[in-house]
C-alpha cells in the first residue's frame, strides 16, 4: 500500500450533514481548526430531502451564527399547527401557549447554507471520501483515514467528532462492551413525498385517520411536502401520484370541505420509523453527535433539532478545553446532551403513538388515540404540553 498523505487537524469531523456542517462552523467561531470527510457529493449532500421543522432555540443559533440570512428569507415562521381527527382540525397555538414558533426550512437549504458558509471561509471539505476510517481512539491523538481519487490519506486529530449519521462507521468503531444501546422499531413507515402543489394550508396539519396518519407540511409557497403512514417494506412502485392524492385526500379531508391541493410530485420517498439512543455519546476522544447517536421518529420533527442540540454542546466544551485546558464540559457531553436526548424520545414516540394507527392494534388504542386527542384540544394544560415539547425546550 503507497504511503498515506498525512495532515494534522485540531478536530476531525466525519460527515457533512447538519450536525458535521454545523459543528465545523460553530469551532470555527471558536478558532478552531477542523476537517469535514464526507463519505457522498456535494450535490448529494445538497439535494438530499429530509427535515423540515426547525425549533425556535435553533432559529436562533443559526442567526446568531451568522448562518440565519437564506433561513430568514425563504423559511416560513409558524405560529402553530392544526391537528385533524374525525374529520375535523383543531388548531394548537404554540406562539400563544408558549411564546415561541417554529420556522418551516428545508434541511437541504440549511445544508446549503452551512455548506456555503464553510466553502466561503475557505475551510476544508472532503467530499466522495472512500473507506473512511477512525483508528487510535484510546490514545491522544485519533487518526481519520480515507482514500480519495486513489491517493490515501490519514488526519491525526486531536479529537473526532462522529456526525456520520445512523448508519456511518464511528459508533460502530467504539470497542464492544462501551456502548449500551435502546431501540423500538415501529411496525409502519413514512411515505414522503414533495409535490408542485401550493399548500392548501399555511400551517401543518397532522391527521389521526382510520385509514392511518397523514401530515400535510409544506417547502415554499408553491411546494407541498406531505406524509402517509405506509407499511414498514413499502414498495413507492405501488404509489403512483393518483394513489397518494387519493389517500392524502382520504385522511385530510374534513367535514368543512378542506382538502389538500394536487399536483405533480416530482420526490418519493419511504423513511423507516425507530427510535434509538447509544449511551455513552463519546469514547475517550471521539464524540457522536445527531443521528449518529440517536434516532428519533421524525412525528415531532426533532431528529434534526436534536442533532444541532448536541454540536451546540459539544462545540462549547471544545471551546473551554481549548481555552483553558478544562475538560469537564467535555466529560459530561454525553450526560448533558442525554437529559434532552430522552427528553426528544419520549415527545417523538408520543407523538407517533398518538397519531398512527398500527395494523394489529385493537379497538382500544384508537379510542385512547381518540380520548387523549380531545384531551389535547380541550384542556390548556395539555396543549401546552404539546406546544412546549413541540417548538423545543430551551437549550440548557
Ligand atoms: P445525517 O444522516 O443528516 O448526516 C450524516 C452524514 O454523514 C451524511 O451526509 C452521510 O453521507 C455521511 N456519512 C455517512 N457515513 C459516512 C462515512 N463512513 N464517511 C463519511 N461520511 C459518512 N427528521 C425530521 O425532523 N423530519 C423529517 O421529516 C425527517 N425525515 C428524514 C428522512 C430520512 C430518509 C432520514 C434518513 C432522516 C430523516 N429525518 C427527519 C431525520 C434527519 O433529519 C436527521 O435527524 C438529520 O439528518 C440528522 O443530521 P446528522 O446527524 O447530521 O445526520
Ligand atoms: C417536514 O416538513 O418535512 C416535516 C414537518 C413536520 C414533521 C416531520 C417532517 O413532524
Amino acid at each position: 500500500m503507497n504511503e498515506a498523505v498525512e495532515h494534522r487537524t485540531q478536530v476531525g469531523i466525519v460527515g457533512a450533514g447538519p450536525a458535521g456542517l454545523l459543528l465545523a462552523h460553530l469551532l470555527h467561531l471558536e478558532g478552531i481548526r477542523s476537517i469535514v470527510i464526507e463519505a457522498r457529493s456535494r450535490k448529494h449532500i445538497e439535494e438530499r430531502i429530509r427535515a423540515g421543522v426547525l425549533e425556535q432555540g435553533v432559529v436562533d443559533l443559526l442567526n446568531d451564527s451568522g448562518v440565519g440570512d437564506r433561513m430568514r428569507r425563504d423559511g416560513m415562521r409558524h405560529h402553530g399547527f392544526e391537528l385533524c381527527f374525525q374529520r375535523r382540525r383543531h388548531r394548537i397555538d404554540l406562539h400563544k401557549l408558549t411564546g415561541r414558533a417554529i420556522t418551516v426550512y428545508g434541511q437541504h437549504e440549511l445544508v446549503k447554507d452551512l455548506l456555503a458558509a464553510r466553502l466561503t471561509l475557505g475551510e476544508p471539505v472532503v467530499f466522495e471520501a472512500d473507506r473512511v476510517e477512525v483508528h487510535c481512539l484510546d490514545s491522544d491523538s485519533p487518526v481519520i483515514t480515507f482514500q480519495l481519487d486513489g491517493l490515501r490519506h490519514s488526519v491525526s486529530c486531536d479529537f473526532i467528532a462522529g456526525c456520520d449519521g445512523f448508519h456511518g462507521i464511528c459508533r460502530p468503531s467504539i470497542p464492544a462492551g462501551v456502548l449500551r444501546t435502546y431501540e423500538k422499531t415501529y411496525p409502519f413507515a413514512w411515505l414522503g413525498i414533495l409535490a408542485e402543489a401550493a399548500p392548501a394550508s399555511h400551517e401543518l396539519i397532522y391527521a389521526n385517520h382510520e385509514r392511518g396518519f397523514a401530515l400535510l407540511s409544506m417547502r415554499t409557497p408553491l411546494v407541498t411536502r406531505a406524509y402517509l403512514q405506509c407499511s414498514p417494506n413499502e414498495q413507492l412502485a405501488n404509489w403512483p401520484d393518483a394513489g397518494i392524492w387519493e389517500e392524502l385526500r382520504n385522511r385530510l379531508e374534513t367535514t368543512d370541505g378542506f382538502r389538500p391541493n394536487e399536483g405533480p410530485i416530482f420526490q418519493k420517498s419511504v423513511t423507516e420509523m425507530r427510535s434509538f439512543v447509544a449511551e455513552p455519546m463519546q469514547y475517550r476522544r471521539m464524540f457522536l453527535a445527531g443521528d449518529a447517536a440517536h434516532i428519533v421518529p421524525p412525528t415531532g420533527a426533532k431528529g434534526l433539532n436534536l442533532a444541532v442540540a448536541d454540536v451546540r454542546v459539544l462545540s462549547r466544551a471544545m471551546a473551554a478545553w481549548y481555552r483553558s485546558g478544562a475538560s469537564d464540559a467535555m466529560e459530561r457531553y454525553s450526560e448533558v446532551c442525554l437529559r434532552r436526548v430522552w427528553r426528544v424520545q419520549h415527545f417523538s414516540w408520543w407523538m407517533t403513538s398518538l397519531l398512527h394507527r398500527s395494523e394489529n392494534s385493537d379497538g382500544f388504542d384508537a379510542r385512547r388515540q381518540l380520548a387523549e386527542l380531545e384531551q389535547v384540544i380541550t384542556s390548556p394544560a395539555a396543549a401546552a404540553n404539546l406546544a412546549e415539547n413541540y417548538v423545543g425546550m430551551p437549550f440548557e
